[in-house]
């Protein structure tokens, strides 16, 4: 049984030797620089609001887990989790709206919740002025984790099952040889580890470092006060209850409340973001105040305190009594930090968590170490998701500064960051200015959403009778109506997309071919200038990733797929006779596709491009004018034409040798927008947003691109039983109906599913949505969509909704 030491008994330290104890991995020491439990970390003083409902399905399952698990624990000082109920109030139109959304997610991800008026609001919680109020969202299983007295009794049920704590024990470094982890060292000397899991809260990322790994954590303050006895409160609560009313979010000020018997404790984020620096931390952890507890700013406070009085008018005669900038981590984009180190193996961390959302990436965290997968998808937390850029200690302060300043904003899902744009730019990107490009960030990438170039050409094709359909407030942001006939335009004539941010690999060398074949699912051992769509799995089966394979030489491969996880999954596993190398930042590639796309493009090139001489999902290396490109006939959009590359050089020529030989032939240069809604029509997934790791080939409608006849495969031998959802495209029925992805999908009268994504189509005039679904569900069913609380209606359609005959592409 292999040793294990957990660094840090906070919340997430000590869930995760109870879940490693659970499933028999006894052989744990947790080891803490502070006293047990009440460490001197984040968890120490944590106020312990669980709120469950989050965009993110897994965050949900997380927090979901955490509500019982910590429900059933047992303290004898009491209770370990007070299910008080959650209640977010809106006191602004755009809240009570987007409170409608949340409410989706909840009913999308499995929450009990209901939307209330501002009268119910007031009955669950008395306090609140009924005037400021428009509505607000109540959950009745979220809950005030005891967040300490949780860590306790979790790590007592470790201790029953063998695990040992060991209390002011500080770990200096960590021991390693021959690319594994052996022990830590500690001011204790020397412990042997097989597995070393940094569960060190935010002084995660200072350990990590000493070992060559960045986990993109800053360290930020913020503010949580306590009042003095507030008259209305007492008597309501006894000393062992602590709570009784909902703990209660106002995002609108950035604001949260919870009782503290009869005093109320407000935890506020409407101050400036406060990173702090770690070398000014103090170290003794023994004392009060606690080293994740600095000095209150009294004035970063005044702005919260004024709202937190107009909202509950009874902490009026009140006063702020106690009070701390309590430090804890924050993240470039949110979501906690999970997964081993690539480079040095047995070393994993389980950093920037929530209480909230502890037990369940213990969980998670100890099943992946224990079993090789987690039960359910966490790519979103997965410590190799990040790009190069996202690594930077300055894209990691900023965006993680900004990630403070938005966690209660109300975020549209097309919105995107605004620091630090125009790192990654393709080689068209001063064309694309040219043309009026408003451009989306994507993975540290300037992708042009629509052209305003295109505006007369939309105004032409309305003209000529193409639906625009207007469209609501929200969704209408961060989108245009030009993208709609950019979509149309690739359909009828050609367009040109820039796919230079489509991430891509060069696979070579003697073993190339054997390595692929063993990783992917489908037959791609085949003749040079072959191309083949085949899916990544990990050992349960789940989708990894879905990616092209094209075959540029016996022992050379382009390998085009969704990210940075892809990467770390090859280099995993990589044998010592294949070369692994991202050709991303170094080449460019322009998709070329509609109808005129030959015609175009074939003047320019001397090999023959017809339908015979160049077959679709074939490759070939060939010229166009004098550049040489590597054409692969794919079309994501489902048109004919070619995927385009060249080294970046050559990029800015190539863009105007097509734009120019295109001329004739009217062609445009289109946006994500349009490809978006193009691959939907088409029946084309998305990773990570339409299908992830919880996901089976065939419950995906992927099983066309597995080879059961082939020999073993990575989780080959986990395929089988008939999955219990499917993913399904639906078609809705009034042209005004709109879907941005989550949304919650109703049928019989309940909920039995959720969208993924969607896009209004130009060529059926109506949205199409992907949705999972049951696995009963048949063509021509009729669901409900929520969207925002409108109910639209939309029925589940044969795949793909757009040329299912293929004869738009092979032509
Ligand atoms: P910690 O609790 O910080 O535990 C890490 C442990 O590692 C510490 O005990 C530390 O002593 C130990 N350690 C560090 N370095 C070493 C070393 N080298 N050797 C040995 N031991 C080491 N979350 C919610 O879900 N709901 C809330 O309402 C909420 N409110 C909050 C309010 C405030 C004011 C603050 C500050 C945080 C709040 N949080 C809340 C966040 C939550 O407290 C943290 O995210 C969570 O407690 C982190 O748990 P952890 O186990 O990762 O870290
Ligand atoms: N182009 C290339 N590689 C890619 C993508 C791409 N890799 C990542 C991602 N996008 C993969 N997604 C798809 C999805 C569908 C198709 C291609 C890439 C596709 N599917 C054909 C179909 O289903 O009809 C496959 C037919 C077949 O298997 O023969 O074209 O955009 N280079």
């Amino acid at each position: 049984m292999p040793k294990v030491v957990v660094i840090g008994a906070g919340i997430v330290g000590t869930s995760l030797a109870d879940e490693l104890t659970a499933r028999g991995y006894t052989d744990v020491t947790v080891l803490d620089r502070g006293p047990l439990f009440t460490t001197g970390g984040s968890t120490s003083h944590a106020p312990g609001l669980v709120f469950q409902t989050n965009p993110s399905k897994t965050m949900s399952a997380f927090a979901r887990y955490t509500v019982e698990k910590f429900g059933a624990l047992e303290h004898p000082d009491g209770w370990a989790f007070n299910a008080v109920g959650g209640l977010e109030i809106a006191t602004t139109p755009e809240r009570w709206a987007d409170l409608h959304r949340k409410a989706g997610w909840a009913e999308a991800w499995g929450i009990d919740g209901r939307l209330l008026t501002a009268t119910e609001c007031v009955e669950k919680h008395p306090l609140l002025d009924r005037d400021s109020i428009l509505g607000g969202f109540h959950t009745p299983a979220d809950g005030l984790a005891k967040a300490v007295r949780a860590a306790e009794a979790q790590a007592r049920q470790a201790q029953a099952r063998g695990a040992t704590f060991r209390p002011h024990t500080e770990v200096l470094g960590i021991v390693e040889s021959g690319g594994r982890v052996t022990g830590v060292h500690t001011n204790a000397g020397v412990i042997d580890a097989d597995i070393v899991v940094c569960a060190a809260g935010f002084w995660g990322a200072q350990l990590a470092k000493q070992v060559g790994l960045v986990v993109p954590l800053v360290p930020m303050a913020h503010q949580y006060a306590r009042t003095g006895q507030i008259g209305a409160l007492v008597g309501r609560n006894t000393e062992l209850s602590e709570a009784g009313l909902p703990i209660l979010r106002h995002q609108d000020q950035d604001l949260y409340f919870r009782e503290h018997v009869d005093r109320m404790g407000i935890g506020s984020y409407s101050h400036k973001p406060m990173p702090v620096d770690m070398s000014t931390l103090m170290s003794d952890t023994a004392g009060e105040p606690m080293p994740s507890m600095l000095p209150f700013t009294e004035e970063d406070f005044a702005p919260a305190w004024h709202e937190a009085r107009e909202l509950i008018p009874a902490l009026g005669d009140s006063k702020v009594e106690e009070a701390f900038n309590g430090i804890f981590s924050f993240t470039p984009d949110g979501f906690s930090i999970m997964g081993e180190h690539r480079e040095l193996a047995g070393f994993w961390v389980a950093e920037a968590v929530w209480v909230t959302h502890s037990a369940g990436v213990a969980k998670a965290t100890a099943e992946w170490i224990v079993d090789g997968t987690p039960s359910i998808d966490v790519h979103e937390c997965d410590l190799y998701r990040f790009e190069d850029v996202a690594r930077s200690p300055e894209f990691i302060m900023q965006t993680s500064s900004q990630a403070f300043i938005e966690v209660y904003d109300i975020i549209h899902p097309n919105q995107f960051r605004a620091a630090l744009r125009g790192l990654r730019t393709s080689p068209f990107y001063e064309r694309q200015k040219e043309l009026g490009a408003y451009f989306f960030e994507g993975a540290g990438w300037e992708r042009p959403a629509w052209f305003e170039a295109n505006a007369e050409l939309a105004q032409r094709l309305h003209a000529d009778g193409l639906a625009f359909q207007d469209r609501d407030d929200w969704s209408s942001q961060f989108w245009s109506p030009i993208s709609i006939a950019e979509a149309h335009w690739t359909r009828e004539g050609v367009a040109m997309y820039d796919m230079t941010p489509l991430t891509r690999y060069e696979v070579s060398g003697a073993g190339a071919a054997a390595f692929l074949q063993q990783m992917t699912t489908n037959n791609v051992d085949k003749s040079v200038g072959s191309v083949t769509y085949t899916l990544l799995l990990d050992e349960t089966g789940g989708i990894r990733s879905d990616i092209t394979v094209a075959r540029l030489g016996p022992n050379a491969f382009q390998v085009a797929v969704n990210g940075p996880m892809d990467f770390d999954w090859f280099s995993r596993q990589l044998p010592d006779d294949v070369t692994l190398r991202d050709i991303t930042g170094g080449t460019c590639c322009i998709g070329v596709w509609g109808p005129l796309a030959r015609d175009m493009v074939q003047p320019l090139c001397p090999d023959n491009l017809s339908h015979d001489a160049f077959k679709y999902f074939r490759a070939k290396q060939t010229y166009l004018d004098a550049i040489p490109v590597t054409m692969l006939r794919v079309s994501y959009v489902g048109e004919l034409g070619w995927e385009i590359y060249t080294s970046a050089e050559y990029g800015a020529a190539l863009w105007d040798l097509l734009a120019e030989a295109g001329q004739p032939h009217g062609v445009i240069a289109a946006g994500r927008i349009a490809f978006n809604s193009l691959r939907i029509e088409k029946g084309y997934r998305l990773w990570g947003t339409d299908m992830t790791a919880e996901h089976q080939p065939a419950a995906a409608g992927l099983d066309f691109a597995v080879r059961m006849t082939k020999d073993d495969f990575v989780g080959k031998a986990a395929l089988g039983d008939p999955p219990p959802m499917v993913l399904r495209s639906i078609v809705f029925g009034d042209p005004a109906a709109v879907a941005l992805g989550k949304e919650p999908v109703y049928a019989d009268g309940g909920c039995v599913g959720y969208v993924t994504s969607a896009g209004y189509s130009a060529t059926v005039g109506r949205t199409i949505a992907y949705a999972w679904l049951p696995a009963e569900t048949q063509v021509d069913d009729i669901v409900t969509v929520d969207y925002r609380g409108t109910r639209f209606t939309a029925v589940v359609h044969a795949e793909p909704v757009v040329d299912p005959e293929m004869s738009r592409i092979k032509r």
